[in-house]
């Protein structure tokens, strides 16, 4: 599924580039004030190009490393928020999570949402894994859960989606003006990848509050802050503008890299 997507995609954007190649020869520049004009859309394509090209060098099911049980030495250190305190959270904290849904929507063909238990009776999946994270630490870990694909297929990704937005219930940042919640973000490559999971399990235990129960996703190639915990809504869209401060995420507003990948 998610190669059809990718080729498709990535044959007509070298399509749209290709053609804006030729008009550019052309020495037609008035084009430049209009937004719509095709030739203008064709050169906005480049960027994606780049980033298609890079996904293509790197292949979409390349798998992440796993490793031996022995290799897990130490717990999962928490990391950023450990304990959110927003009143959604706590009150879902309070009851044991049991009013707790993941919501899938956007551009899907039906919105759908799921509670916990139907989440951990859906087919599980296991990996341990390395977590980087950019402050200069990594942990090995076993991850339990199950995979988004399988999910976002139930929902029925439109053919325009290409991003999910992953919606989380910590207040990473206060500010006078409110606070600010984390969030993150992946094109559907890492959203339909075969290891990327919605977990709600760490070395055999239930997820704690401290790595982001009751549900943190795991992309496995992608960094630290790629990872997000406690999250709540998986939101499909064509564009990430609208969303924090445009950038895909928390840390990429604030000037981490988007595709953050290892
Ligand atoms: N919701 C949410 N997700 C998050 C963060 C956070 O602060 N809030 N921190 C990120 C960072 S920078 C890292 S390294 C990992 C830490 O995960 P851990 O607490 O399980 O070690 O979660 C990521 N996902
Ligand atoms: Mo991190």
């Amino acid at each position: 599924m998610s190669r059809l997507i990718t080729r498709r995609n990535f044959l007509s954007a070298s399509v749209a580039a290709g053609s804006g190649l030729v008009l550019a020869g052309c020495d037609q520049f008035d084009f430049l004030g209009q937004r719509g004009h095709p030739l203008r859309q064709a050169m906005e394509q480049a960027n994606v190009l780049t980033y298609r090209a890079q996904r293509a060098l790197i292949g979409d099911a390349v798998l992440a490393r796993e490793y031996a049980a022995s290799e897990i030495r130490q717990g999962m250190k928490p990391n950023g928020s450990v304990e959110p305190s927003t009143p959604e959270y706590l009150f879902l904290r309070m009851q044991d999570f049991a009013g707790y849904r993941l919501s899938v929507k956007g551009l899907v063909e039906r919105e759908v949402s799921f509670s916990l238990d139907e989440l951990r009776n859906m087919p599980a999946q296991s990996q341990i894994t390395r977590h980087d994270c950019v402050e200069g630490w990594s942990a090995i870990a076993k991850w339990t859960g199950t995979r988004l694909g399988p999910l976002l297929d139930l929902a029925g990704a439109k053919p325009q989606a290409r991003f999910c937005v992953y919606q989380c219930f910590d207040n990473i940042q206060r500010t006078p003006m409110g606070d600010i919640l984390y969030y993150e973000s992946s094109d559907l490559i890492d959203a339909y990848h075969p290891q990327t999971i919605l977990a709600y399990g760490l070395n055999d235990q239930m997820l704690p509050v401290a790595n982001g129960a009751p549900i943190r996703l795991r992309i496995e190639r992608a960094l630290g802050y790629k990872q997000p915990k406690y999250l709540h809504t998986i939101e499909l869209v064509d564009d990430l503008s609208g969303f924090g401060q445009g950038k895909g995420g928390y840390w990429e507003d604030n000037g981490y890299d988007w595709y953050g990948g290892i």
